[in-house]
């Protein structure tokens, strides 16, 4: 039988209205009905954060992990049962900062997975501290006297040796669900920002 969109509806969510985060979400179900993967063939891997909320509205295999542990736990899954599709979401608080470093580990070894980052540039869930990629200058309570200059992960993927990286919009989800296809399809570290 052909999977739907409806194979993958999930529940109430607890994002706010218009959020970045559904265009997100809608895209990674139409890029994996498009592929016509079932959900029991997905693992979804997310820290702690709003956007780590993702994989609990899909009908996906679920493990939820310490913030910024994201990767290590996704490519440790992946190890154990290479059969599973499995794809890490996080925001880029949990990726960046407190998982910065198992990004870069993460590319350079090339395990196949997917990895998306939902890059708001702030810290979300707990309400509005910078994060590596927010904007120079910007105040908030962690910096008074504005942000540093922001990590660009793009470049940084590449410098690491990332075997495939792409970035799309929320308000795109067409170009969205295209790259997460690519990005699953991908043999290897998949990382779409
Ligand atoms: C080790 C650790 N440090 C800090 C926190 C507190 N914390 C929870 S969520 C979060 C921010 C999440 O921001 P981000 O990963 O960018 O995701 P968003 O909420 O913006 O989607 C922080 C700092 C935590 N739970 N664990």
């Amino acid at each position: 039988m052909a999977v739907t969109m409806a194979d993958y509806a999930g529940g109430a969510t607890a994002w706010c209205p218009g959020c970045g985060n559904f265009g997100i979400l809608n895209g990674v179900k139409k890029a994996l009905v498009e592929l016509q993967i079932e959900p029991y063939k997905v693992l979804m891997v997310s820290g702690i954060g709003q956007a780590g909320k993702l994989p609990h509205y899909t009908r996906c295999n679920v493990l939820n992990v310490l913030h910024g542990r994201t990767l290590p736990a996704a490519i440790g899954a992946k190890i154990v049962n290479p059969e599973l599709i499995v794809i890490a979401v996080g925001g880029d608080g949990d990726g960046y900062g407190e998982g910065g470093n198992h990004f870069i580990h993460a590319m350079r070894r090339n395990h196949d997975i997917t990895y998306l980052v939902h890059n708001n540039q702030i810290y979300g869930l707990t309400k509005g501290q910078a994060s590596p990629t927010s904007d120079l200058g910007l105040v908030t309570k962690t910096t008074p006297e504005g942000s540093w200059i922001p990590e660009n992960p793009i470049a940084l993927a590449i410098a690491a040796g990332v075997s495939f990286v792409g970035r799309g919009f929320a308000g795109d989800i067409e170009h969205l669900a295209t790259l997460i296809k690519m990005g699953i399809m991908h043999k290897g570290f998949g990382s779409v920002t």
